[in-house]
């Protein structure tokens, strides 16, 4: 072998192996801070924290594209983008390192500061949030160095017998692996403890949801009617099953709150009464049981982020009446309702709409179970009419009651609407888009919503033409979706479906195509199947 290429191939080597430690080097900083973070507060650690980061900056239209891309998927291919992106720069750290080892070090610690950045700038940071980051910096460079020393000078006892001392051709593979190999081992150990550490920290809220009984209403909603539910095969359940409810948040790790030392604060403008409730408080008070319908304003026509579910909960407007509240058609001064969640998200709700006697829900039941830590346990907030991100605030912590010109909530200072009434939407559930069908009849149905105002009609046409008017379910009041099922003679061919609705105060649904920024989208659900030739 030459001189020159042997050379080249040690150099290759320790190019690799510089790739290897910076890989390594990022993992064991990312097990140490995930450690940390168990300590601390889960999503502090610093992918979580840059992840939310992300979250929390990008602008709506992407994020509209990421959801309709990706659908619930996309919190997972966020992880995907960020945890690439770090590889790409540990990768770039660790060749660096063997270069000039003091620069690769700093660039992996430096990372690390952005994560503790992230972690900070989060809406309700405090300063020990930053702790996971820094920690894995701190790990991540260390392990750089050592890796990368050992890589480039190796000690006396690992290098074989008349090697040079310096430079690449010293380069001991079996001692560097050895060191990798127990890197990788310390970070699974590090990792598997804040695991067990996270569920430690949150074993209590997993029991306070365990042993949390559903008090009994003292107004149960009426039996669902038995006509609501058309049982067309393919058409959504009238009742979502909590398994499959939509969920739409930003939390990138969902918050599990401990029941038993959660707390709601009431206060802001023109609260007599500041109140401070614990769970046992709140429900000491009359819960009633209603069923409503919460639909997303980033649902697209045909979307799937609209689902029905059966809430038990405190009727917000006697709390606020109890706080010496009053809607602004009494005099009040607070136009807006703001609700803030543990994590500091923030929701505005319109006070007036909350006290005008709907069913405005502070709930802990979902379908007859507590809330589920996805969508909200202890307490969230569910008021029949309005978009979720005005009105649906989980895993509750504040009321403040302030106005729509001195506070922007969360969406609403990412370009979405202030006030968003959900509007009058259909869906064709079945037969599905390019469906390939037989002649003859066929059960085109689906669900038609329009909360708080409720369906009147529903109507169905084929290729353009006239509307026909569909059988309705039996309604289960006006804050629900209803089911429809028309029978179409289908005839071969190429057939494009679609629905409209009309509501109860008369209006039809528009066919104007909008998107779902700023407030909602509009247009007729349309679908196109395949009619074959017969038999
Ligand atoms: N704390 C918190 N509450 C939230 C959100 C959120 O991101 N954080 N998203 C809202 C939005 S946009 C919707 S549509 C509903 C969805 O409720 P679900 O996930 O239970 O279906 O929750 C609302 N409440
Ligand atoms: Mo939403």
């Amino acid at each position: 072998m030459g001189r020159a290429e042997s050379a080249s191939r040690a150099r290759r080597r320790l190019l690799l192996g510089g790739a290897v430690g910076g890989l390594v080097a990022a993992v064991a900083g990312l097990a140490v801070a995930g450690l940390a973070a168990a300590a601390v507060r889960p999503d502090s650690s610093p992918l979580t924290a840059v992840g939310a980061t992300v979250v929390d900056r990008t602008p709506a239209a992407l994020k509209e594209w990421a959801v309709r891309q990706f659908g619930t998927a996309d919190k997972t291919v966020l992880m995907l983008g960020v945890v690439t992106a770090l590889a790409l720069v540990a990768v770039a750290a660790g060749i660096l390192a063997v270069h000039h080892l003091p620069a690769g070090v700093a660039v992996a610690g430096g990372f690390g500061l952005l994560g503790a950045a992230a972690a900070l700038s989060r809406p309700e940071a405090a300063w020990p949030d930053a702790l996971p980051s820094l920690v894995g910096a701190l790990a991540s460079a260390g392990t750089l160095y050592l890796l990368v020393r050992a890589l480039t000078r190796p000690r006396p006892r690992f290098r074989p017998a008349g090697a040079e001392p310096h430079g690449a051709g010293a380069m001991d593979r079996r001692g560097f692996g050895r060191l990798v190999a127990a890197t990788l081992a310390a970070s699974a150990g590090a990792a598997l403890a804040g695991r067990r550490l996270g569920a430690h920290g949150s074993a209590g809220a997993t029991a306070s949801r365990a042993g949390f009984r559903l008090p009994r209403p003292a107004v149960p909603a009426p039996p669902v009617p038995t006509g609501a539910d058309l049982r067309v095969p393919g058409v959504s359940a009238f009742l979502t099953p909590n398994r499959s409810f939509y969920r739409v948040d930003t939390a990138l790790v969902v918050p599990r709150v401990d029941a038993d030392t959660w707390q709601l604060h009431i206060h802001g403008d023109g609260v007599a009464r500041p109140l401070t409730l614990g769970l046992r408080e709140l429900l000491d008070r009359p819960l009633v049981e209603h069923d409503i319908t919460l639909t997303c304003v980033s649902n697209e026509v045909g979307g799937p982020y609209t689902g029905n579910a059966r809430w038990l909960g405190v009727r917000l407007a006697d709390l606020l009446r109890e706080a010496g509240v009053r809607p602004p058609s009494e005099g009040g001064p607070a136009d807006q309702l703001v609700a803030r969640s543990v994590d500091g998200m923030t929701t505005g709700t319109p006070v007036e709409a909350v006290m005008d006697g709907r069913a405005a829900l502070l709930a802990v039941g979902m379908n007859g179970e507590p809330l589920p830590f996805a969508h909200g346990f202890p307490v969230r907030m569910v008021v029949p009419g309005l978009y979720g991100y005005v009105s649906a605030c989980k895993w509750l912590r504040e009321l403040r009651l302030t106005t729509f010109g001195a506070y922007d909530a969360y969406w609403v200072r990412r370009s979405w609407a202030a006030r968003a009434p959900v509007k009058t939407q259909s869906r064709i559930d079945t037969p599905r888009p390019h469906a390939g069908l037989a002649p003859g009849p066929v059960a085109v149905a689906g669900v038609a919503w329009a909360q708080h105002r409720g369906i009147r009609r529903v109507e169905a046409r084929v290729d353009g033409g006239p509307w026909h008017e569909a059988r309705l379910a039996a309604a289960d009041g006006d804050d629900t979706w209803r089911q429809w099922v028309w029978r179409w003679d289908a005839a071969p061919g190429r057939h494009t479906l679609e629905v409209r609705a009309t509501d109860r105060t008369g209006a039809v649904q528009t066919g104007r195509r909008a998107g779902t920024l700023p407030d909602g989208a509009t247009g007729w659900h349309a679908v196109t199947v395949d009619v074959g030739p017969g038999p």
